[in-house]
């Protein structure tokens, strides 16, 4: 299962944006570190179900059909808050950036209010720096790449002198934490030092090159939160400026614990990642919760057409980490799984991804005996190497089972 990580200073909403993602009720807070050990729960990518296109009634058994939507499972993990200085221990966080650095991709969450000072602690609306809070951060992951190098360049050169060469002894030291030889091969590339001799590797090629791998492995989104407070508005927009080159979504966190509880408590009709809800029965509701109810419909619904929580996970897994869906069938005529299912299951590929790694992911067995794939819109017999596009519909067909 994908696994997203969040990640950011201390108090910008990252247990509130967790607890609205996944329904859990974990600590929320005004003070700092109220977050003290990683929490994961379930959450879901979203995306339109081919059932419809086909007119189809589904019978999902790995996700959710709901109103057209497909839900799809992916792993969502609450961090600690970090500080200036994590990497050298400052704060709890630092215990904390291996877990962090499991993940497939990272959400950093910032209070782009501004109601944060550079320690965390909460403050005047509009008098911290969200730009600041990002560089801080930001670099606290690269410092704490650079540690690790650092920290093994024995190991490393022992492993070169010993006939390794210099990609796959630096990928043994970070292997840990998701990074792979082709990650240390473009980042060595990146800083032009593939035909350097690592020994002499000086310390501002090392910062480089560990910004790079930081870069290149762990995909990261900026989550510009608590947009609901006037001082937001201004600080997003110099957010998306300063940081340009990379994707940047607009949310409350807020907003959307409010509209999700409301919505389990039957009292509106909310899909996460609408842009509007529905007031069941207004004479239900107390005036405080028309009131608050009125004000995220005016001034983040239309104004940013979403809280951000939703769009923010789809953003990490279709955008940045390049995900397809793929629905695999076993009864290409009906399809269906075994039992009768129609469209059981949907998967989720990297793009770039074949009939055979949709095979080796579904069992081990199906891909031993691997054939082909069935197109189940046009009956095309797809080759194993065929690269899988978004929505295909698949029956792989194994000499030893099928799918
Ligand atoms: N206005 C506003 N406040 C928010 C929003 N999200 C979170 N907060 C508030 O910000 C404070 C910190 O929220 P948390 O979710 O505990 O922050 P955290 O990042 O998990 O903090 P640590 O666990 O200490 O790292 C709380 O007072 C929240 O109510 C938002 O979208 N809008
Ligand atoms: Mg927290």
């Amino acid at each position: 299962m994908i696994k997203i990580g969040l990640i950011g200073k201390t108090n910008t909403g990252k247990t509130t944006f967790f607890n609205s993602a996944t329904l859990a009720t974990a600590d929320i807070s005004n003070y700092p570190f109220t977050t003290k050990q990683p929490t994961i729960g379930n959450a879901n990518a979203v995306t339109l179900c081919v059932h419809k296109e086909l007119n189809l009634q589904d019978n999902p058994k790995n996700s959710r059909c709901i109103d057209g939507w497909r839900f799809i499972p992916v792993e969502l993990v609450d961090l600690p808050g970090l500080i200036k200085g994590a990497w050298e221990g400052k704060g709890l966080g630092n215990k904390f950036l291996s877990v962090a650095a499991q993940s497939d991709a990272l959400l950093h969450i910032v209070d782009a209010s501004g109601s944060i000072d550079a320690a965390g602690r909460i403050a005047e609306p509009g008098s911290g720096d969200p730009i600041a809070d990002i560089g801080d951060i930001e670099e606290e992951l690269v410092m704490w790449y650079l540690k690790l190098l650092e920290g093994n360049r024995d190991k490393i050169s022992r492993a070169i002198n010993s006939g390794s060469d210099m990609q796959s002894a630096i990928a043994d030291v970070f292997r840990g934490i998701g990074v792979n030889e082709e990650h240390v091969k473009m980042a060595l590339q990146e800083n032009k030092l593939e035909n350097h001799k690592f020994d002499e590797l000086g310390t501002q090629e090392s910062k480089d090159f560990s910004w790079s791998l930081r870069d290149i492995s762990k995909p990261t989104l900026i989550v510009a939160n608590k947009v609901d407070l006037p001082s937001a508005t201004d600080n997003f927009k110099r957010v998306r400026e300063e940081y340009n080159d990379m994707i940047i979504v607009p949310s409350s966190a807020d907003a959307e614990l409010t509209l999700r509880r409301a919505a389990n408590r039957g009292l509106i009709r909310y899909s996460p990642g609408d842009e509007r809800f529905e007031i069941k029965d207004q004479s239900i509701l107390t005036d405080k919760q028309k009131w608050a109810l009125n004000f995220i419909r005016k001034d983040i619904l239309d104004e940013y057409m979403r809280t951000g929580i939703q769009f923010a996970i789809n953003v990490a897994v279709f955008k940045l980490l390049r995900m397809n869906t793929v629905y695999p069938v076993a009864e290409a005529s009906k399809l269906s799984d075994k039992s009768g299912n129609v469209l059981p299951d949907v998967y989720l590929m990297k793009s770039g991804s074949t009939v055979e790694d949709l095979a080796k992911e579904i069992h081990s067995e199906l891909a031993k005996g691997l054939l082909y794939a069935i197109d189940i819109r046009d009956g095309l017999r797809l080759p194993i190497n065929y690269e899988i596009k978004d929505r295909d519909i698949l029956s792989i067909i194994s000499a030893r089972k099928k799918k």
